[in-house]
């Protein structure tokens, strides 16, 4: 079985084209795509944020780990999901208003396009009025919400406050999610559906369209 953790570690190392030979070298020896993405990326992802909070790695070198994080995913994406399914519904999705992260929301958003789905990326720091004028716009059947940090979870609950707001609750799901996410926490809020994963995202999505 392929080392996974020898990319986890050069992600660490924010060693790109390490990382890429990696993934390559796993590819070739027939390694599941969804298991270098989850035992060897996400996993070295983890060991930076904890590395982050710990003071032993510091933003600019965690930046530098998200965009090799990127590169990988790029070489990944068309091995991810079920493929070619087209017309399965569409999806508005960003990340929350004073929230910059955005691997994991374009993992989601990643699935989402290949197995089908058509997607309105809006990217990072999505107030809600823009969530809710880009309903207005693309009337989608799904409206994703990521948050990341623990002081931006209170804006998934205005965002949604602002669809019921607007008048437009009925005619769009919602689905959040994001590392601090809860089931509980998104039944508190009303969401109609919740996802810890880009995987179970997919399946969550699929029910709610
Ligand atoms: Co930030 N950061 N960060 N960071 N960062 C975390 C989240 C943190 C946990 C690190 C830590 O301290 N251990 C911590 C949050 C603590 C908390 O709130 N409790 C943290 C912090 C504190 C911060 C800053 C405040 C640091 C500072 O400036 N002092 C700052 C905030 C900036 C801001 O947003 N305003 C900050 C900045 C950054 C960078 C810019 C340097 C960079 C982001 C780069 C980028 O995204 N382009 C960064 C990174 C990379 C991280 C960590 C290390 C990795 C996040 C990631 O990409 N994970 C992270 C620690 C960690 O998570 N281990 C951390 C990989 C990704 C695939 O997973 O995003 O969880 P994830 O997505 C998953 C699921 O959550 C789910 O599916 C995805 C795929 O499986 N999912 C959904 C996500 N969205 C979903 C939506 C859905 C369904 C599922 O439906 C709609």
């Amino acid at each position: 079985m392929f080392d996974y953790q020898e990319i986890g570690n050069a992600l660490i190392a924010c060693d790109q084209i390490r990382v890429l030979e990696l993934v390559e070298a796993a590819l070739k020896e027939e390694s599941p795509a969804i298991d270098i993405l989850n035992k060897g990326l996400i996993a070295g992802m983890d060991v930076v944020g904890e590395k982050m909070q710990s003071g032993e790695m510091f933003i600019p070198e965690v930046l530098m780990a998200a965009k090799v994080m990127t590169a990988a995913l790029d070489v990944l994406k068309p091995l991810l999901g079920d493929e070619g399914t087209a017309g399965q519904g569409s999806v508005v999705i960003g990340t929350v208003k004073g929230d910059l992260h955005d691997i994991g929301k374009n993992l989601v958003a990643m699935m989402f396009k290949s197995s089908g789905i058509q997607v309105f990326d809006e990217g990072v720091d999505v107030s809600p009025e823009k969530f809710v004028e880009k309903i207005k716009e693309h009337k989608p059947d799904l409206l994703c919400l990521s948050a990341l940090l623990t002081t931006t979870m209170p804006m998934l609950k205005a965002t949604i406050d602002a669809v019921v707001e607007s008048g437009l609750r009925d005619e769009v799901k919602v689905m959040i999610g994001g590392a601090p996410v809860t089931l509980d926490f998104a039944n508190t809020l009303g969401a109609d559906g919740y996802a810890a994963d880009a995987g179970s995202a997919v399946k969550m999505a699929k029910s709610l369209i």
